[in-house]
């Protein structure tokens, strides 16, 4: 079994013009790629090969095996990221979730800006997730290829801040990229699906 890279749940253009189709195109197909087939590289004929890709980010962050980690932690938050966005998105959370939100931080407004001083404070390469901490709703950053499975905390989404993600379309003004996710392509029903399911699993 090798860990295959999955399609977009959306065309590349479905995105614009917040992301453009070359930034989606190339950050899929390019960036998530190479993550994908680097980490086939490294783990065959390994003790991670036929692994699922959660346990050999667990195994290898475990193992300080930080090639194997970096290529496998970048290609689950990808993932995940994709999910993260919508074309329908940047609506306001609903239900519990919104519920949530509004006791953690207050009201959406203060959740955007919060996540925004995060995302903008995070210094050089990284990543800003929404997640849920022994059930409570935190808004943290991870550096490089670091992400929150490791932590055992629970992501409910997450936005990439590293410069490939918005330099083509936003060059040096990660400001508005966070902007445009924030109020336009947040997908909340996606965060509220793993709110709900970390619910139900507690
Ligand atoms: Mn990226």
């Amino acid at each position: 079994m090798t860990i295959t890279l999955p399609n977009l749940p959306y065309p590349a253009d479905a995105l614009e013009p917040h992301v453009s189709a070359k930034t989606l195109g190339f950050h899929h197909g390019k960036h998530h790629k190479a993550y994908v087939d680097k980490l086939n590289a490294a783990i065959a004929d390994s003790e991670y090969e036929g692994q699922t890709l959660e346990t050999i980010i667990a195994a290898s962050h475990k193992a300080a095996d930080t090639g194997v980690f970096n290529n496998a932690a970048q290609a689950w938050n990808h993932t995940f990221l994709w999910n993260s966005m919508s074309p329908n998105g940047g609506r306001e959370p609903e239900g519990a979730l919104a519920e949530a939100i509004n006791q953690r931080f207050g009201d959406l407004a203060a959740f955007r800006e919060k996540f925004k001083a995060a995302a903008l404070g995070q210094f050089g390469s990284g990543w800003t997730w929404l997640v849920r901490k022994d059930g409570v709703l935190e808004i943290i950053s991870t550096g490089n290829a670091e992400t929150p499975l490791t932590d055992g905390v629970v992501p409910l989404l997450t936005l990439d801040v590293w410069e490939h993600a918005y330099y083509l379309d936003y060059q040096n003004k990660r400001d508005a990229y966070i902007d445009a996710f924030l109020t336009k392509l947040i997908n909340w029903n996606f965060a509220a699906q793993n709110y709900e399911a970390d619910r139900a699993a507690a």
